[in-house]
């Protein structure tokens, strides 16, 4: 696993301000388990009272548009993201990929934007159950990932290491109980961190932390964890409850 792991919580549409209390409580517990990277990524409406909530742990956002302002009824852009409260931003999920027809073209503008403004960026990608059973799942992946980044990515490395995480969730594990073998989950990592040296050089694309998601539990979590190349976790409906996501957590210490 990577130096430090780092554990992620994508809220997805779920939580109001009764909520506040799971973020507080994983605050509180991480706050002792400094040897793991801890964040949430609540809805946007939860950005900022989470931001002024918590301590220790990074605030994220889910998503944001590719442009600065404007007549984008309901969007969010990334410099209203960062002013809430948010570090990061989870850009790409399939989730979206599906639900808005998000191609990798309009991700990798939400990248752009999202750097633009000093977001750090964790970039989702994964195969659908019809490529896994194609036989296709790595060329898949590691195009998606290619087309999905911009070339700026690069030019950020030095000032900010920690600017590029990539998620792999294979979309068939998600929400779903299902999840690969750790073989496969080896294999895929492999081919992402290959993907990540190639574009980005041996320096700073080993360095790139790749998280695995998809049906992340505390009881599956040593396991999926312990696969060459995972530098953590993307979770979703175990990071709902501190008790579940801090099980996860405590898997990577
Ligand atoms: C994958 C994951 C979080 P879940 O989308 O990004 O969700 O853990 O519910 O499968």
């Amino acid at each position: 696993m990577a130096e430090r792991p780092y554990i992620v919580g994508n809220w997805k549409m779920n939580g109001t301000r009764a909520m506040l209390s799971e973020a507080r409580a994983i605050d509180r517990a991480s706050q002792r388990l400094m040897k793991v990277e801890v964040a949430l990524a609540p809805p946007f409406t939860l950005i900022h009272a989470t931001h002024k909530e918590v301590e220790q742990i990074g605030v994220g956002a889910q998503d944001c548009h590719a442009g600065e302002e404007g007549a984008h009824t309901g969007d969010i852009s990334a410099g209203m993201v960062l002013d809430a409260g948010a570090k990061f931003v989870i850009l790409g999920h399939s989730e979206r990929r599906q639900d808005h027809g998000e191609s990798n073209d309009i991700v990798r503008q939400k990248v752009e934007a999202a750097l633009a403004v000093g977001l750090r960026i964790i970039l989702c990608c994964g195969e659908s159950a019809a490529t896994r059973d194609a036989g296709t799942a790595e060329d898949f992946v590691t195009a998606q990932l290619r087309a999905s980044l911009p070339q700026s990515v690069a030019s950020h490395f030095e000032a900010s290491p920690e600017t590029l995480t990539v998620a792999y969730e294979p979309i068939w594990a998600i929400g779903t109980g299902r999840t690969p073998t750790v073989a496969d989950v080896s294999a895929m990592h492999r081919a992402i961190r290959a993907t990540l040296v190639d574009l980005y050089g041996a320096e700073h694309g080993a360095n790139v932390r790749i998280l695995y998601g998809g049906s992340v539990k505390p009881d599956n979590a040593t396991e999926l964890l312990s696969a060459d190349e995972v530098g953590g976790a993307l979770v979703g409906g175990a990071s709902l409850s501190a008790e579940n996501f801090l099980g996860i957590v405590m898997a990577a210490v």
